[in-house]
């Protein structure tokens, strides 16, 4: 009967793991080196998931069980995920993945880190995209002029060959009459990142801003109470500081959901307590429910309100886009994203 002990170091990028093995009353001494590559993960190849304080101790679960044969640790979450298999044997699954660290013992492992100075370097999803991060989810990208904190993202890595920094979503109502919200909160953005949320027209501002002119796409995903799915696609996204007027581009012929946006390009923002409508006292924002770029109202207001069902909205007050299903047809989920084009 063999029985496993193990001791630990870390050293730089690699976990030390001395492991005694007792069979029979014999010790054996082996010493076990797993080499780390930061901000990485094999996917798709986990017999078992544990909750554990450090990258250390996930060391040792994995050295105490023979079937592991590498493992990531995920810093946020401190999940310790153990793989049957190596990087080596499925580079296919090995995705680049922020805040996680992959270990396993091939002394080449440490050249496929991700440090992060590199991370700092990439201002948006799609440079992430680019550099390998193949997973959606939440990154923090750095655009100029965001500051030193960078910017926390929503990423689509998926859809339409992903890349997109997904700003707008809608998806269940969970936080419901919340897009009735006045013209700061528009300004900074509320929500959650992973449920519904606008990011804030001031970091719209931000990515698209002066010397990117152009260099931006706009996509809108749409989605009915069937489960039928539309999209709309611009070129030359960009959001003008100030009053936050949405200015767009080519509207792409190839899209299924018909063009609802190109009508309000030009005009600025406006929420219930900002009016900047075309419509004098009348109050869009007001009798919409919703915060967007009215012109003499809408023909499409995705922040309007979040009804149960299609039909809820006779009243325009849904969440519509008017070419797709018409103005009285509050749809189910939506998403707005941008994506460079080139940086
Ligand atoms: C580990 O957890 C992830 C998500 O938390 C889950 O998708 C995966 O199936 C789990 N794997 C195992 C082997 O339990
Ligand atoms: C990891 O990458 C592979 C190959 O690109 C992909 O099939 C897989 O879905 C990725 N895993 C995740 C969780 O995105
Ligand atoms: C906007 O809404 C927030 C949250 O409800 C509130 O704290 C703030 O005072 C409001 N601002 C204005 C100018 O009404
Ligand atoms: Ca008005």
């Amino acid at each position: 009967m063999a029985k496993l002990y193990a001791s630990f170091k870390v050293v730089n990028l690699m976990v030390f793991l001395e492991v005694v093995i007792l069979v029979d009353g014999h010790q054996f001494h082996t010493r076990q080196l797993m080499y780390a590559a930061e901000n990485r993960a094999l996917q798709g190849l986990a017999y078992a998931n544990k909750t554990l304080r450090s990258r250390v101790i996930c060391g040792r679960e994995c050295s105490m069980d023979e079937r592991c044969k590498s493992f990531n640790f995920h810093d946020c979450n401190k999940i310790c995920e153990l793989n049957l298999a190596t990087r080596r044997e499925h580079p296919e699954n090995f995705n680049a993945t922020q805040g996680s660290v992959y270990f396993d013992a091939d002394e080449d492992t440490p050249l496929y880190s991700l440090t992060d100075s590199s991370l700092n370097r990439y201002r948006s999803c799609k440079m992430l995209l680019d550099a390998g991060y193949r997973s959606s989810g939440i990154y923090t990208i750095n655009p100029e002029g965001s500051g030193n904190g960078g910017l926390r993202v929503y990423c689509d890595m998926e859809t339409d060959g992903g890349g997109w920094i997904v700003f707008q979503r809608r998806q269940d109502g969970s936080v419901d009459q919340d897009f009735y919200r006045n013209w700061t909160e528009y300004q900074s953005g509320f929500g959650d990142l992973s449920g519904e949320f606008w990011l804030g027209n001031d970091n719209l501002v931000t990515l698209t801003s002066d010397d990117s002119r152009g260099t931006w796409e706009l996509r809108v995903d749409l989605e009915d109470w069937e489960g039928n799915t539309a999209w709309a696609k611009y070129a030359d996204f960009q959001i003008s500081p100030g009053e936050y007027n949405l200015n767009i581009g080519q509207y792409d012929a190839s899209s299924t959901a018909g063009d609802s946006l190109a009508w309000h390009s030009g005009s600025p923002f406006s929420t219930k307590d900002n009016d900047n409508d075309i419509m004098g006292p009348y109050n869009c924002a007001q009798s919409r429910h919703g915060a967007w770029w009215f012109y003499n109202c809408a023909h499409s207001d995705l922040n309007g309100e979040y009804y149960p069902d299609e039909n809820a909205a006779a009243d325009e007050k849904g969440v519509y886009w008017r070419h797709w299903k018409g103005h009285f047809y509050s749809l189910k989920t939506c998403q707005m994203k941008l994506r460079a084009m080139r940086q």
